[in-house]
């Protein structure tokens, strides 16, 4: 074996899209992270490809199972992997190892970013990505997601950055990488459960269609990497700032409390914010994913319309 594709299994609706050049919506596979359980994490996965389908795209769902990668997990494969107890956080550093191991992974947005590019998938919706971590002056913690923004083509669809980081500095980062960050109708930068993180981002479309032109027009340039499309939560929840802040802040000092690092950290965090907050976190975090999905699949038509123009 010495194809890439050869690693690869993509599932019918997939296959289909591509064959006949369908818009294709990638999801992550949070299916064990992100304070869910089973069944709630399969209803959340299966209920945000239903909503890319009724919206004209298609879904898929990426993940990787028994060492094989899936673009697109089938409802069965969701399944098993919703229900595993030993599944990986993967990101572009371990594909190989829980690939050549046989192992289960859920990717990361970098790693997401990655099995999109395998397939040609330029859209990608998801709840936020990883960037410059509070304490990175001493932690060096950046994630990869940062990194792969920098080099791989696809569009992320998120609701900025979790105030887990530094946002300003995730900000500066992806300045450096020559990443463009879109506000989707906002002049600020969102910070997940709010509609600004005080900071406001450099460019900024209005609609599908100007963001697909703009996706079209740095790819046909060759000007390669990712793109982050922030996409402010539509719903107004109560949980604000002081009540997210204080989550954080007791998340933070568990985290540090318990000498988590590493990969570790982000999932740990989350995980704890979760369970610190009330329950409305978890509801304004499915709430947003679900409002990523939508513009991700209204994104993925325009842009497929100008490449079939082609
Ligand atoms: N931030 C979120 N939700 C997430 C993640 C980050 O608000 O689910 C996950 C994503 O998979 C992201 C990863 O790619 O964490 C980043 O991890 P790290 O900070 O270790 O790079
Ligand atoms: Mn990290």
């Amino acid at each position: 074996m010495n194809n890439f594709f050869d690693y690869l299994d993509i599932n019918k609706e997939v296959l289909d899209g591509l064959r006949y050049y369908k818009p294709i919506v990638a999801l992550k596979s949070t299916l064990v992270s992100q304070g869910m359980h089973y069944p709630d994490n399969i209803e959340n996965a299966l209920n945000l490809e239903k909503i890319v389908r009724d919206n004209g795209a298609v879904p898929a769902t990426m993940g990787i199972l028994d060492g094989r990668i899936k673009i697109g997990l089938t409802d069965d494969e969701m399944e098993i992997l919703a229900k595993s107890k030993n599944v990986i956080k993967t990101g572009r550093r371990n594909i190989p190892y829980v690939v050549s191991m046989g192992l289960s992974g859920e990717t990361t947005s970098a790693a997401t970013m990655i099995l999109s590019q395998y397939a040609g998938i330029r859209v990608f919706a998801t709840g936020g990505i990883g960037g410059v971590h509070r304490n990175a002056d001493k932690s060096f913690d950046i994630s990869a997601d940062l990194t792969e923004l920098s080099t791989t083509n696809v569009a992320v669809i998120c609701s900025g950055g979790k105030a887990i980081l530094d946002i300003g500095l995730t900000l500066e980062r992806l300045e450096t990488f020559g990443v463009p960050v879109i506000g989707y109708c906002t002049d600020d930068f969102p910070a997940f459960y709010t509609k600004s993180s005080g900071h406001k981002v450099p460019m900024r479309v209005d609609n599908p269609s100007e963001c697909a032109k703009l996706m079209k027009t740095k790819w046909d340039l060759k000007l390669d990497g990712g793109i982050v499309v922030a996409n402010p939560i539509s719903q107004h929840y109560k949980a604000q700032r002081d009540n997210t802040d204080k989550a954080i802040e007791l998340a933070l000092y568990e985290a540090d409390r318990n000498g988590i690092t590493g990969k570790e950290i982000t999932p740990f965090l989350i995980k704890k914010i979760m369970e610190f907050s009330n329950g409305e976190i978890v509801l304004a975090n499915m709430s947003l994913i679900k409002d990523n999905a939508l513009l991700a699949a209204q994104i993925a038509i325009e842009y497929n319309k100008l490449e079939n123009e082609k």
